[in-house]
């Protein structure tokens, strides 16, 4: 599960409901965080034992009280800010921290709407029906040394990554594959592990109630 820092109004209510689910891990990270992520991972780890996983949008989302450390380089993209400027911002911090560091290809694939990680990354997403493309680029990612991949189609998409696009994915590289965006139900997680996700992630569904575990 995702939670975004900037919407823990009922942060401890969803935790509650994570808690009692299948939930493995809890994600913390937004394109747009102005909360303190490290006072949110601290009331997260009051209420669950569940691991805590950064999945920070840019160098100031880092919490060295959290578990691991999604280190994000944005590859579908073409701005050298996030494929490594602020992993150089945040290097000598996370160089002295505890978290565990899992170097991920972070592949933005169009979701059939604006969605705040590409207004905020400035980069374009993958057409949805370009898996060549996709399938590149995760081999790239890997042939590079990233330990995991993740198919994003952004939070709130309309239209999550197509199985098309994971199974082609799963059938070129060997490491492990997150999927998460637009996840609305059980069956749309049950269709991305199908598929062949390691890891599904579903956010905005949860945080408004419709996700039912
Ligand atoms: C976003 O993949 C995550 O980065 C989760 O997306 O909010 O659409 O579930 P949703």
């Amino acid at each position: 599960m995702l939670i975004d820092p900037d919407k823990t109004a009922s942060l401890e209510r969803t935790i509650e409901i994570v808690s009692r689910s299948k939930a493995d891990m809890i994600f913390v990270g937004g394109s747009l965080v102005s909360a303190n992520t490290a006072d949110v991972v601290a009331r997260i780890k009051q209420q669950t034992k569940l691991p805590v996983v950064l999945f920070p949008g840019n160098a100031s989302q880092l919490a060295p009280n959290a578990d691991a450390l999604l280190l994000l380089s944005l590859i579908s993209g073409r701005n050298a800010e996030f494929l490594i400027g602020q992993h150089v911002n945040a290097a000598l911090q996370i160089a002295k921290s505890q978290l565990e560091v899992i170097p991920t290809g972070y592949i933005l694939i169009d979701g059939g709407v604006a969605t705040s990680v590409q207004y905020m990354s400035a980069t374009q997403p993958i057409p949805a029906d370009k898996t060549d493309i996709a399938v590149a680029t995760a081999l790239a990612g890997e042939l590079l040394g990233l330990k995991m991949v993740y198919l994003e189609a952004g939070s709130g998409a309309k239209n999550p990554v197509s199985t098309e696009i994971v199974g082609a994915v799963r059938s070129a590289i060997h490491i492990p594959i997150i999927v998460g965006g637009g996840l609305r139900s059980i069956a749309d997680v049950e269709r991305a592990w199908s598929a062949g996700a390691d890891i599904v992630v579903v956010g905005t569904a949860i945080e408004k109630g419709e996700f039912q575990m």
